[in-house]
């Protein structure tokens, strides 16, 4: 059967399960988007309001479907809007098909209209990138890259189909099987085993590559078998349920007291998926002083990058996981699992009156299901829904791990809400942050998504004041916005609606009387400008500098 170039896009990627596409049109794609309106029926096609906003709804689609998420996007500006979306995949390894259109093949490296090297600019922030200038490459193109996207260390892959492309015609096979093979890892485990074995005061740190292999319950039977306490990054936030009682939550700058301090007296950390981020260590020297670490990861680049493994284990977790339960006897370490519970007592809050950050997010929670997707944007109010929201389930959360991207969220929630079937969806966000992305609004009302938006404003841009104000004696340069945005009426103008509350008692009020369940619900919380995020480990710290809040700042 002979095909153009964008009848065989369309049809690869409906192969491939994808049943939604986020993009935004322009004159390099215009033969996609016209085979995307022939087969409207067979693929939904989500306009946002900003090629920036597409990929990160692809990013949230993705980390809730557990399939890659895909973008489309014009040439020039249209391609490098998608930036951000796609570093921001990057570096949380979450599996993203980029496609941009790009000028007819004669006209490239012409400086031609809207012509950019986007294979050259995305060079560093994907997993692999490609430029397909024979119509019978792109059959074979988008097999692969759907394999790499999702194999081993998953992450973004982008395709650069020139016009002339999309425009001539070759023989589509539709049944194109990849080349691309992972290595064959075989994990060596013996010194991992006698570590465990002979461990006293074991400690399980998880992240987001337990969620990616699907090792949660693993984790779970590990932490039960050795009585370890588990400490979670933030990309590992929902792997474990909150109700279980050795979670310890986030560890790290902004993590909990328990987590943080069990990691500092641990003798063996047993690391899963994780890459030991500075936010989460800190003090190099320090983290690892007292604990042996071993390290697993399908990446055998992360192995030994950020700190010196003493133990490394490459591959798959759940596989490796398995093997270790397999053989590991039962430990008990009552000891050890005592001084937890009385660390843990430490991060339970006692005021649950005062409209607080803490209490805000407690009471939203009151209204939300199990599997409702949480997306965040970045600063303050990101890190209080990591310490005070009790995920239950994985694929929950979605927020910006590595690259720490405001204006991630909205479009983030757009993406979830769709992965799961336009089910209620909640974003935290706060007043820079959703000044940068807003115009998504348009996007979740006219595709009448049920978002509901908890604004926290506190008028400044909290993080960084923060620092401001502990680092650099209260100078507080340009953070305070000053900005007289009247958020409620913005979210009317965009055909949304909301309201404004300053108690727990009206926030309860509005949450009862129920959401709409056709378009996105602005709430926006007055919050003090004071508030803070406590605990806070200082950067390049160490637990023994841990700053609680209250009377020992
Ligand atoms: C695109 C981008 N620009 C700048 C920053 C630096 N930054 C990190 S947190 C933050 C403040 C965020 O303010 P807001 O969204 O109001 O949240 P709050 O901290 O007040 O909760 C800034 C400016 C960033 N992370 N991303």
């Amino acid at each position: 059967m002979t095909l153009t170039g964008a009848q065989i896009l369309v049809e690869e990627l409906i192969r491939h399960g994808t049943d939604t596409v986020f993009g935004y049109p322009g004159g390099a794609v215009l033969d996609i988007y016209d085979e995307l309106y022939k087969n409207a029926k067979r693929l939904r096609h989500i306009i946002a309001a900003h090629e920036q906003g597409a990929a990160h709804a692809a990013d949230g689609y993705a980390r809730v479907s557990d399939k890659p998420g895909v973008v489309i996007a014009t040439s020039g500006p249209g391609a490098t809007n998608l930036v951000t979306g796609i570093a921001n995949a990057y570096l949380d390894s979450v599996p993203l098909i980029a496609i941009t259109g790009n000028v007819a093949v004669p006209l490239l490296g012409k400086d031609s209209f809207q012509e950019v090297d986007v294979v050259g600019i995305t060079q560093l922030i994907v997993k692999h990138n490609f430029i397909v200038r024979e119509v019978n490459e792109l059959e074979s193109v988008i097999t692969e890259a759907f394999a790499l996207a999702m194999s081993g260390r998953r992450g973004p892959v982008l395709i650069d189909i020139p016009k002339s492309v999309q425009k001539a015609r070759c023989e589509y096979s539709g049944n194109c099987r990849s080349f691309y093979a992972p290595r064959q890892i075989k994990p060596e485990l013996d010194q991992a085993f006698e570590a465990i074995k002979s461990c006293r005061r074991p400690y399980i740190y998880c992240g987001g590559g337990v969620i990616a292999a699907h090792a949660e319950k693993e984790v779970l039977k590990l932490s039960e078998r050795l009585s370890a306490p588990i400490g979670l990054s933030m990309m590992g936030l929902t792997a474990i349920p909150n109700s279980y009682p050795l979670n310890l939550g986030m560890c790290g700058m902004h993590g909990k007291y328990a987590s943080s301090v069990a990691q500092s007296e641990a003798d063996l950390m047993i690391a899963v998926g994780v890459r030991f981020s500075d936010r989460a260590t800190g003090n190099l020297e320090e983290y690892t002083k007292k604990c042996t670490v071993v390290h697993i990861d399908i990446d055998e680049a992360e192995l030994g990058k950020n700190i010196p493994s003493i133990i490394e284990v490459c591959g798959d977790a759940k596989q490796i996981l398995s093997r270790l339960l397999d053989e590991l006897p039962k430990k008990e370490n009552t000891e050890w699992t005592k001084s937890i519970l009385e660390w843990k007592k430490k991060d339970v809050c006692d005021d649950l009156t005062s409209f607080t950050p803490g209490n805000i997010i407690g009471c939203v929670k009151e209204f939300c299901k199990p599997d409702t997707v949480v997306a965040t944007d970045v600063g303050q109010h990101q890190m209080w829904v990591m310490q005070y929201y009790p995920f239950e389930k994985p694929r929950t959360l979605l927020t910006s791990g590595g690259l720490g991207t405001m204006g991630y969220g909205l479009g983030a929630a757009i993406g979830g809400c769709v992965a799961s079937s336009g089910a209620e969806t909640v974003l935290f966000t706060g007043d820079g942050s959703f000044g940068m992305n807003l115009n998504e609004l348009a996007t979740a009302v006219s595709q009448r998504l049920p978002i509901l938006i908890i604004l926290m404003n506190n008028g400044v841009l909290g993080m960084v004041r923060q620092w401001q104000d502990m680092f650099y004696e209260k100078r507080y340069s340009s953070t305070t916005l000053g900005r007289k945005t009247d958020f409620v009426a913005l979210a009317k103008a965009f055909g949304a609606d909301g309201c404004t509350v300053d108690s727990l008692h009206a926030l309860r009020g509005v949450l009862e009387s129920g959401i709409p369940h056709d378009g996105p619900f602005l709430v926006e919380c007055k919050i003090d400008m004071d508030a803070k995020v406590f605990p806070m480990i200082p950067p390049g710290g160490s637990v023994k500098e841990i700053r609680l809040g209250g009377e020992d700042r």
